[in-house]
């Protein structure tokens, strides 16, 4: 089993946030941007096809090497990784050495189980923005 790097141990916080990141818009930018203003490194999960195929049904638009390649050429973000599986966020936190998890609201109460390893945020949605409401908008453009 890994064991958390302390504060005091590495000198540095680690955040660490999850997503699809599919069709990247500005909602995912400001939650990646908040996230990172919690710690020093920023660490991102993002989510496999396989995941979202389960999860959703379908698969993204963009594959999970597009989505991974533009997550991690953000400013505010420091490593990339494949999330294989909602259910293994313990794991995740553990193995990267984070003390914050932040997700956005929709995801409120989800997580707090993992409040004996980590402190965990919720950040608030940008409003009237969403990946589903983007290609329904797209898709009905003439
Ligand atoms: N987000 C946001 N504002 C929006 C849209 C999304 O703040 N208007 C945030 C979400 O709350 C989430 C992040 O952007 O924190 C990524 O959103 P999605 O790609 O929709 O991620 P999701 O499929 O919910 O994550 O472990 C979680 C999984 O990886 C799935």
């Amino acid at each position: 089993m890994p064991t958390q790097p302390t504060e005091a141990a590495t000198g540095s916080t680690t955040v660490i946030t999850f997503g699809t990141f599919d069709v990247f818009h500005v909602g995912h930018l400001r939650v990646i941007e908040r996230a990172r203003e919690f710690g020093d490194r920023l660490v991102v999960g993002v989510s496999a096809d396989e995941l979202n195929l389960r999860k959703k049904g379908r698969l993204p638009v963009f594959s999970q090497a597009e989505r991974l390649e533009i997550v991690a050429a953000l400013r505010a973000v420091d490593e990339v990784f494949v999330e294989e599986s909602l259910e293994l966020k313990r794991q995740y936190v553990l193995e990267h050495g984070a003390q914050v998890l932040v997700m956005g609201d929709d995801w409120a109460g989800r997580f707090d189980e993992l409040g004996d390893i980590c402190r965990v945020e919720y950040l608030p949605r940008t409003p009237a923005i969403s990946t589903t409401a983007l290609i329904e908008k797209i898709a009905s453009t003439p």
